[in-house]
């Protein structure tokens, strides 16, 4: 298991209201309300090129999630997987003639200096396909009579799942069209039903495979998410997460899946966040429209300003990065260090209790910038306040001043 160290979140005074979060399953805000021990899977990244601002907005909205919990005072166990073998990564190593694990392990350890440098708090379990194999064979095992082979592969028979097809609500003709785009194979002959997805890929020339109890082979995407997940969280946890563009096939997939292993439900949420375009198109690593936070961060821009950046956008917006939105963050980081810093500044206390209230409806960041905005600018005698925001800014937006 890999991971890597977080930054300290400072408790502060009181604690947040109950967090309401919008779930795509029921397409409404439900109440979160975990007790002692929160637990959330947030699906991570296939490491084949560096992180985008896309993907930092998603991480983003899973660490704010986080700091609402951390501030009511639960303990957070917190998953996170990387996709470290899979079709993308093997195409992109046979591209550029590099290893495929050295282009993985360069990547992941990318990734992982780019969240530190954004203050995200680093998840408890960060775990790999490859050294979950294991896991997954076993997950597979307990599918039963919905496993089927294609040809030496293996097959999840979906619709063994009565409830498949609830976490995206989709009509099946969308279903097609989505999982033929997003890495499934809805014409490949010899499948019972085109959306059953595949769980295990027998070894195919030239590319890497494990033994297994299933045989050799490696493990199919979907069936990757469901077992560390059930590992290290166990079934019905409070949030399974992500970007929108995983509501189908992956999260209706992998929640099918377990579902169908453990006969228990596999989250209670499904919280999806935005994405995030430029030049007019999703920003994504196979198109390459991409804005890079390690080369932002090279080229001198200070990653807090990256982090108020990214919050000026609420979570759950489908946006456009620009220019303007790096500006408007550098401009705010200084504005607010400068009111930290004075002498007497606004009391600080009625401010945590506004941040805290329009957090927890739904993670509203831009409308929590705006409240810091209204304090910073503010003219008060207050000596203690400066410290008091500094912290509580830090401890619920992430954002050190
Ligand atoms: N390894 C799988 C998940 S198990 C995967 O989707 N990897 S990824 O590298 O493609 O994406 C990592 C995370 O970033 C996912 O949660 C995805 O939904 C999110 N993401 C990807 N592109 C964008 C984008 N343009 N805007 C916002 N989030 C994005
Ligand atoms: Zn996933």
């Amino acid at each position: 298991m890999r991971s890597w160290s977080g930054p300290d979140v400072p408790s502060i005074g009181g604690r947040a209201p109950e967090l309401r979060i919008h779930d795509t399953r029921t397409n409404g805000l439900v109440a979160s309300t975990p007790e002692g021990v929160a637990r959330l899977y947030v699906c991570g990244i296939t490491p084949y090129d560096a992180t985008h601002i896309g993907h930092a907005a998603t991480y983003l909205a899973f660490d704010l999630l986080q700091r609402q919990w951390l501030d009511r005072g639960l303990d957070v166990d917190y998953t996170q997987n990387v996709t470290d073998v899979d079709d993308p990564l093997l195409e992109r190593a046979n591209d550029t003639g590099e290893d495929w694990t050295a282009l993985a392990e360069r990547e992941i350890q990318m990734f992982r200096e780019d969240m530190q440098a954004l203050g995200m708090v680093a998840p408890r379990h960060y775990v790999g396909a490859v050294e979950s194999i294991d896991l997954v064979a076993g997950l597979v095992e307990r599918l039963g009579d919905s496993v089927y082979p294609v040809d030496g592969d293996l097959y999840f028979d979906v619709h063994a799942d009565p409830d498949f097809g609830q976490v995206s609500g989709l009509d099946e003709e969308t279903m097609l069209a989505l999982f033929g785009e997003r890495g499934g194979d809805p014409d490949r002959p010899g499948k019972k039903h085109p959306l059953d997805c595949l769980l295990w890929q027998a070894p195919r020339e030239g590319e890497p495979s494990w033994d297994s109890r299933l045989g050799p082979g490696r493990p199919g995407w979907h069936i990757e998410c469901a077992a560390i997940a059930l590992e290290h969280l166990g079934t019905d946890f409070d949030v399974q997460g992500g970007g929108s563009d995983l509501v189908f096939p992956h999260h209706e997939m992998s929640a099918s899946e377990a579902t169908v292993a453990t006969g228990e439900p596999f989250a209670q949420a499904f919280v999806h966040a935005g994405m995030v375009a430029l030049d007019g198109e999703k920003m994504s690593k196979s198109k390459g429209n991409l804005e890079l936070v390690s080369r932002l961060r090279e080229n001198g821009h200070d990653p807090m300003a990256i982090r108020l950046a990214l919050l000026g956008h609420h979570y759950r917006s489908n946006w456009e990065w620009t220019a303007a939105d790096l500006a408007s963050g550098e401009q705010r980081l200084d504005a607010w260090r400068a009111a930290v810093s004075r002498a007497e500044t606004a009391s600080g206390e009625e401010l945590v209790g506004r941040l805290r209230e329009v957090l927890a409806d739904d993670l509203d960041a831009p409308t929590a910038l705006s409240i810091v905005d209204a304090w910073a600018a503010d003219e008060g005698t207050d000596a203690s306040g400066g410290a008091t925001v500094k912290d509580a800014v830090d401890a619920l937006l992430g954002v050190r001043l």
